[in-house]
C-alpha cells in the first residue's frame, strides 16, 4: 500500500514510505541518494507517523531505501541558529524519537550500511534491531564539532554504556555490524540481504502477542528498570496482576495446558 492508500493516516512527506504487510507497518526512509540523511521534513513525518498509528497496526517495521540505513542529521540543514532555536530543534527529534519508543505498538529496526549519527539515535528508539554484516554504527559528531541531539545521549548509554559512547565520540570510531552485535547496539545479526525477512518475521511475531505484553514491555518495563528496587518491584506487581486478569491472557494460558500446537517454549537452535 502506497502512503496515499493509508486512510485516516497523516501525510507523510516525500522521504518516507508506507507500506502495509497484514499487521505490520513497513516504513521506510526513501532518501537513498541522500543515503536517508534525516532533514526536518522527515524526522516530523517519523514523528507524525507514530502519533498517529492506524487501528490494525500491531507493529511497525523500520528500514531504510538502499544501502544504508541512515547517515544521521542532513547536515545541509545544518544552519547557524541561536541557543534558543538549537535546544528547540533537539527538542523536535527528542518529541519525534520519543513518539517512536513509547508510542502504541513495537518498533523493528532493519539495519544495513551506515547507522551513523542521527541515524543510530533513531534506531535507538526502536525495541528490536536486526543488523546485516554490511551495518556501522559512528557518532561522527565528535569530529564534527558538535553533540547528539536526537536523544543518543540518553538511549545509546542504555544500550552500550555510557564510556563506550564516550569513546565513539571522542575518537570517531566506527563499530562493526559484528562489533555491534557483540556489544548490544543489534538484537540480531543476519546473513547479508535477509535483514528485511527476518525484521518482518519477529514483527510479525510481535504483533501476534497480546495487546497487554506489549504495552508492558513498551511503557512499563523502561520505567520499572529505572526505578528503585523497591518501586520497581511494586510496579512490577500491578502491571502482572493487570496483565494477568485479561481474558486473551486467560485463554493463551488455557491453550497450553490443553497442549495445543506451538504453544511450547522452543529450545533455541
Ligand atoms: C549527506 C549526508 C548527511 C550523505 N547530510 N547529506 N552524519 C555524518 O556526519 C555522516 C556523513 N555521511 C557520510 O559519512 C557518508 O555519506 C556515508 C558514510 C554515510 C555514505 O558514504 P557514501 O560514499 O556511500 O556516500 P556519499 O558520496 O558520501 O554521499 C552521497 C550523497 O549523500 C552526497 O550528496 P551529493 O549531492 O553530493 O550526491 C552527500 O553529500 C549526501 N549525504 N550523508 C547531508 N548526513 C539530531 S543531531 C544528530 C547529529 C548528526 O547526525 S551528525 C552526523 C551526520
Amino acid at each position: 500500500m502506497r502512503k496515499e492508500d493509508a486512510a485516516g493516516a497523516p501525510k507523510l512527506p516525500e522521504s518516507l514510505r508506507l507500506d502495509m504487510d497484514g499487521p505490520v507497518a513497513i516504513l521506510r526512509l526513501e532518501r537513498a541518494h541522500k543515503r536517508n540523511a534525516l532533514n526536518d521534513p522527515t524526522v516530523l513525518g517519523i514523528g507524525a507517523f507514530f502519533a498517529q498509528i492506524q487501528p490494525g497496526v500491531r507493529a511497525v517495521l523500520l528500514t531504510g531505501s538502499g544501502e544504508h540505513f541512515s547517515a544521521g542529521l542532513d547536515l545541509s540543514e545544518l544552519q547557524e541558529r541561536d541557543v534558543v532555536d538549537g535546544v528547540m530543534h533537539s527538542r523536535m527529534w527528542h518529541r519525534a524519537l520519543d513518539e517512536v519508543q513509547f508510542g502504541s505498538v513495537p518498533v523493528v529496526a532493519v539495519l544495513q550500511g551506515a547507522v551513523v549519527g542521527g541515524g543510530l539515535e533513531l534506531a535507538a528508539a526502536a525495541h528490536i534491531r536486526v543488523a546485516e554484516p554490511s551495518a556501522f554504527y559512528a557518532l561522527p559528531e565528535g569530529q564534527r564539532g558538535i553533540f547528539v541531539g536526537g536523544g543518543g545521549s540518553a538511549r545509546i548509554p542504555r544500550l552500550i554504556g555510557a564510556s563506550r559512547m564516550a569513546e565513539m565520540m571522542l575518537t570517531g570510531r566506527a563499530y562493526s555490524g559484528e562489533e555491534g552485535q557483540q556489544i548490544g547496539l543489534s538484537h540480531y545479526l543476519v546473513a547479508p540481504g535477509e535483514g528485511l525477512r527476518k525484521g518482518l518475521e519477529l514483527a510479525h511475531k510481535v504483533a501476534s502477542n497480546a495487546k497487554m505484553t506489549n504495552f508492558a514491555l513498551m511503557h512499563a518495563l523502561p520505567r520499572i528498570a529505572e526505578s528503585s528496587q523497591d518501586q520497581g518491584l511494586f510496579m512490577e506487581a500491578l502491571v502482572a496482576a493487570i496483565a494477568q486478569s485479561a481474558p486473551e491472557a486467560k485463554q493463551r494460558i488455557a491453550q497450553f495446558l490443553s497442549k495445543q500446537a506451538g504453544t511450547r517454549v522452543q529450545r533455541p537452535r
